[in-house]
């Protein structure tokens, strides 16, 4: 027997020694009863019931030792190969809907997996200064050293990533098996991860993320499950440092979340279970606001096709020893699957047989303006049509009095198709910015299958957002997934959740991207790409209003302007148009021109107008539908009239400059008319 196989089976000599013992997980003996009981394995997240499978063998440890011994795949992988060049079809090309992000970052390194388990997924980042540290399920990671939970780290705000492995075994041979979970302490300088391991939850520490050190376990537990870790980075809290985790104790036959908080990362309080948070609950999601108070957020769920479930949250008022439910996020709302995927996966699913573990998340900003003194935002999904073709569909909503009441929801998903979005996160900064991101399958509307990672901001604190950006620059396929390709990973599994992290300039977004082949094989990565949250500044304060001023009209000819799509804005040819404001106060300046654009059916444009090399507000779109006119070259034709306002700008000589952005290959073409700017 091999050092390796001895590895695993201490732990589990560990977890029965416990319940001999007569610890807290007497109720239930054996942990693979969890497995065993059909009803209670739906239950359980995707990173548990593997390791459970691992646990009890239905990973059988011959299968896994013979991962580990396996001959270096050197020869077969191909790190070089860039996202999206194997497999993806030609016309799926990035096109965001807004400002476009930058190029996504596959943040893992594939010639660490071992064929076929090549699957990194379920993904968590934390920020602290440049360093982006982030989290994931690392099945490529477990063939070669028996821990699951990967990670990664960028030393320049994202640009370039090392792969760090995995996180090292603990005391004891304690393993561990994903269901990650990363923060950064500003208290303590420093990151934790939190993940299942052998003995239940387990915490790790590190200052740069570049290499981790054991803490000890969180909580030892045979049916802990879940676990999501928040800390208290406020330093005017009276609980300032504290880390919080909340989880699902499937060892607990009545309510099963629990919380748990620590000084120092060593010493774990009693856990809490939430009186009242029942049997069927899982997905905690923990969130601390400014002045201290903490927050979790849960699914109540249900278990029958078309059956509707409860997004509950409860409060801490005294740093994390005691909870009161408060009202609910959402009430009886109807569960998001597709019934044939959810049938065969014996679990919520959608389409592809993904697992849909429709939970919500939350997160918090400071908001003087609020009686609560900070803002909740909470986004989570559900099958909003009902009977209707759309399986699921992403949703906001904020509560400004301490999740007493909250705002009317607002669907955050701009699409025009019936398609899934799903496994929404959110992120908020210290100036209000919410920034939501999901998978997103609009591209792929005959088949509701292929998927993208979307985005969308709000600038004010979630009270109006932008439009949705599409994040990933390729769509995904879905790999088989039952069985699973990957054999070391559970069928029907994608990961249940993903995070954003924020930061004064950027929110950081990390997902999951089965876009790569290596040969014929899937080969599912982490990416990673970044939003700027600078909002360009108006060209000078926007006060007063604007009324029609005497007309200056500058009439430009009719000839063609661009003829080939750009990705990013350009000028549109003799549509520059300089200008000397008169009068000695400022004024508005107006511009209005209306165009004929040519694109592809369902391609998008956006113009917008530029006073002094300064964009006005956010640029005029053009979304080309089924119901414009189609032109010989299969292009479709939309007359559009575009109509910018600078308020309050300075006299003197300016300059109106019109420019656009496509996001498709092919000819695009926009056959400006006059252009007329009217200033004083
Ligand atoms: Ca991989
Ligand atoms: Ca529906
Ligand atoms: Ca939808």
């Amino acid at each position: 027997m091999t050092r390796f196989v001895l590895s695993m089976l201490a732990p589990l000599a560990v977890l029965f020694s416990l319940y001999l013992g007569g610890t807290a997980q007497a109720a239930n003996p054996d942990a693979c009863n969890l497995l065993r009981d059909p009803a209670t394995r739906a239950q359980l997240s995707g990173s548990f019931e593997r390791k459970l499978m691992i646990q009890c063998g239905e990973i059988s440890l011959e299968e896994i030792e013979r991962a580990r011994s396996a001959p270096a795949p050197s020869g077969q992988l191909k790190p070089s190969v860039e996202p999206g060049t194997a497999g993806v079809p030609p016309e799926v090309q990035k096109k965001s809907l807004g400002e476009g992000p930058g190029a996504d970052v596959r943040i893992n390194n594939p010639a660490g997996d071992v064929n076929p388990h090549t699957t990194q997924s379920e993904t968590t980042v934390a920020i602290n200064g440049a360093t982006v540290c982030a989290g994931y399920n690392d099945s490529g990671a477990f063939a070669a050293t028996g821990n699951f939970t990967g990670f990664s780290f960028s030393t320049n705000g994202g640009t370039t990533w090392t792969d760090g492995g995995p996180l090292p075994t603990g005391t004891g041979s304690d393993n561990n098996f994903g269901d990650p979970s990363i923060v950064f302490s500003v208290k303590e300088g420093a990151f934790y991860f939190a993940a299942l391991s052998d003995l239940g939850l387990s915490l790790w520490r590190s200052t740069s993320c570049s290499s981790w050190t054991y803490v000890g376990p969180i909580h030892v537990g045979s049916g802990d499950d879940k676990e999501l870790m928040a800390v208290d980075n406020n330093p005017a809290s009276p609980e300032f440092g504290r880390l919080y985790v909340a989880w699902t104790d499937f060892n607990l036959g009545g309510d099963r979340e629990r919380v748990t908080f620590s000084n120092n990362g060593v010493a774990w309080s009693v856990p809490v279970t939430l009186a009242g948070s029942g049997p069927n609950a899982q997905g905690a999601w923990p969130a601390v606001a400014p002045n201290g108070d903490l927050y979790v957020a849960f699914e109540d769920r249900c278990f029958t096709v078309g059956c509707s479930r409860n997004l509950r949250i409860y409060r801490s008022t005294d740093g994390g020893a005691t909870f009161a439910a408060r009202t609910n996020i959402g009430t009886g709302l109807l569960r998001p699957e597709r019934v044939a995927s959810t049938n065969t996966c014996s679990r919520q699913a959608l389409n592809g047989n993904i697992r849909n573990l429709s939970s919500p998340q939350i997160a918090i900003h400071l908001d003087g303006s609020a009686p609560a003194g900070y803002v909740i935002s909470a986004v989570y999904p559900y099958d909003s049509d009902g009977a209707g073709a759309d399986n699921s569909n992403v949703f906001y909503k904020r509560s400004t009095d301490g999740a007493a009441t909250w705002s009317a929801e607002k669907k955050l998903n701009d699409d025009a198709t019936t398609t899934d979005q799903w496994v929404p996160a959110v992120g908020v900064n210290a100036t209000g910015k919410v920034v939501s991101s999901w998978y997103d399958r609009r591209l792929d509307p005959a088949n509701n299958l292929s998927f993208d990672r979307f985005a969308v901001v709000s600038n004010d604190g979630g009270l109006t957002f932008g439009a949705n950006t599409r994040i990933s620059d390729v769509s995904s396929g879905v790999p088989t997934l039952i069985p699973n390709f990957d054999t070391f990973i559970n069928s029907c599994y994608h990961g249940d959740y993903d995070q954003i992290a924020t930061d004064a300039s950027n929110a950081y977004l990390v997902w999951s991207d089965d876009s790569r082949l290596e040969g014929t094989r899937p080969d599912p990565d982490v990416y990673f790409d970044s939003i700027s949250l600078v909002t360009v500044p108006p060209p000078t304060s926007q006060t007063g209003t604007c009324t029609l001023l005497t007309q200056v009209s500058f009439a430009t000819g009719e000839t063609l302007g661009q003829a080939t799509a750009s990705t990013s804005f350009v000028n549109i040819p003799d549509m520059t148009v300089p200008f000397t404001m008169g009068g000695s106060v400022n004024h508005c300046v107006k511009v209005e021109f209306s165009a004929f654009t040519f694109a592809p059916l369902g391609e998008l444009l956006m113009v917008r107008a530029l006073l002094d090399g300064v964009t006005a507000g956010s640029p005029s779109e053009v979304q080309f539908s089924g119901n414009d006119d189609e032109d010989a070259d299969g292009r479709w034709a939309r007359s559009h009239a575009f109509n910018f306002e600078f308020k309050n700008m300075s006299p003197g000589p300016h300059t109106i400059t019109i420019q656009f952005r496509s996001f498709f290959g092919g000819s695009v073409f926009v056959h400006r008319r006059s252009v007329f700017v009217h200033h004083r």
